[in-house]
């Protein structure tokens, strides 16, 4: 084949070195474009090369800074490329995106393009602060510590005031007889509305919170949404926070962009970081040009969040499916993950970097907790808003009910047998099904 010969970075017999950054990239090209042709131009354009030969090229950058195809498959449309490390700034995560996730995402001879992982090197790994708090450290500040955690977030999203928002919160967090949730979080759309002002709900939340506390005698958690595009204004808004006595802030971490999730995280504030995803939706969702969850969660564990939505593994109402969202769980909760090549995983080192907590959330009520138990494991908040507010008897008897129904599956019985005996939970089975 014509183009076979003057392929540049194609070459099957080149063994990767630990130091590489692998990227596994799948894509299709268009009509009259070769695959093989697609790959060099990928190689090119997210490296040294562009679309034609220069008289500024040297030997010398050729040798040290060419990246190597070095797996090519055409049937499942992927390629295997090994950078060599030099071509990156190993501490800037911006930068190296924009090498391997630039560019190539806008070609035009390419019709789709999905970057499903990059396997990062010990050299840049350890650049990055990861978790200052981890699910080891969640666990020791809750005291929660052989079973899922069960949080909520008040709804509607948007719309209450600063004091009925403290107040669902407190009926969540107490839930029924000392049957209430770990967890109550601020929605990824509410921050300071005219309604419901960041600082007033604070305040008053935050002492709802200390209440339920104090009457539960467990530690209760309340995620404070400090998104703002102004960074100033959000460092403002985790210090208030933290004054208040509050232990997690939570961050859009899309919209606010990989510097704003560095910078905050390398505060070390101390706040315990709960990440959302909001708008990951633009950048994941196939088919098209694309960037994988998983990827983004690597990251993410990189710039060192504490805890990520992540999905619910089918359980619930957003995209996802089951494998897909154990590959995550995989990348994010431990410290050795091995390549699946089914679903187009390298598999990652993390030399001790601690881990992110999954949170699955999005459309779940008390009955798909078994699921969502038996899928991603008991390092997992089952986190729910509809599923809590829409009890027939409201948000503490909601809140009854997911306890009871993480109680049935770490007891490893049936919702449908446990409901029997607990009558919040067979309201819930009643209204939702099973
Ligand atoms: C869930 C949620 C979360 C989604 C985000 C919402 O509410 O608060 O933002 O879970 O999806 O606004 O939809 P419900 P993901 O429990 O009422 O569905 O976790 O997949 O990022
Ligand atoms: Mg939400």
């Amino acid at each position: 084949m014509k183009y076979q010969d003057n392929l540049q970075y194609y070459d099957p017999d080149y063994t990767p070195k630990d130091s590489d950054v692998i990227c596994l990239y799948k894509y299709d090209t268009i009509e009259g474009i070769p695959f093989e042709e697609g790959a060099e131009q990928i190689t090119a354009e997210s490296s040294i090369g562009t679309w034609t030969k220069i008289s500024t090229m040297n030997d010398e950058i050729a040798h040290k800074l060419k990246p190597h195809v070095f797996k090519m498959n055409k049937e499942k449309k992927l390629v295997h490329i090994a950078y060599p490390i030099e071509l990156f700034e190993t501490n800037n995560m911006s930068g190296i995106l924009s090498s391997v996730c630039g560019n190539i995402l806008g070609m035009k001879i390419l019709s789709t393009l999905r970057i499903c992982d990059i396997k990062f090197p010990k050299e840049i790994v350890e650049q990055y602060p990861g978790p200052a708090h981890g699910i080891e450290g969640i666990r020791e500040l809750t005291k929660v510590t052989d079973r899922p955690f069960t949080g909520t977030i008040v709804k509607p999203k948007v719309g209450l005031t600063s004091e009925q928002h403290s107040q669902v919160g407190y009926q969540a967090w107490s839930g029924i007889d000392g049957q209430g949730l770990d967890i109550v979080k601020d929605d990824e759309n509410l921050t300071s509305q005219a309604f419901n002002d960041f600082d007033t709900r604070m305040k008053l939340t935050l002492a709802m919170r200390d209440k339920a506390e104090k009457e539960t005698g467990h530690k209760k958690l309340y995620l404070a949404n400090i998104t703002h595009s102004n960074f100033d204004e959000m460092m403002r808004r985790s210090d208030l926070v933290k004054s208040l006595g509050g232990e997690v802030c939570m961050l859009d971490v899309v919209t606010l962009g990989f510097s704003a999730v560095e910078t905050y995280r390398r505060k070390n504030t101390g706040q315990i970081i709960h990440a959302h995803r909001a708008m990951h939706g633009a950048i994941t969702r196939q088919p098209g040009f694309t960037i994988s969850m998983l990827l983004l969660a690597k990251i993410y564990r990189m710039l060192g969040v504490d805890l990520l939505h992540i999905g619910t593994a089918g359980a619930g109402k957003m995209e996802g499916g089951a494998r897909e969202v154990l590959t995550i769980v995989d990348a994010i909760e431990h410290d050795s993950v091995k390549a699946d090549e089914e679903m187009n995983t390298l598999g990652q080192e993390w030399y001790g970097m601690k881990p992110v907590l999954a949170v699955a959330s999005g459309g779940l009520q008390p009955a798909k907790i078994p699921v969502v138990i038996e899928r991603m494991g008991k390092d997992v908040v089952c986190q729910m808003g509809g599923g809590c507010h829409g009890h027939p008897d409201g948000t503490a008897a909601g809140a009854q009910a997911i306890v009871q129904a993480v109680d049935a599956a770490m007891k490893g019985i049936s919702i449908e047998e446990y409901a029997k005996s607990h009558e919040a939970l067979q309201k819930a089975v009643d209204k939702w099904g099973l």
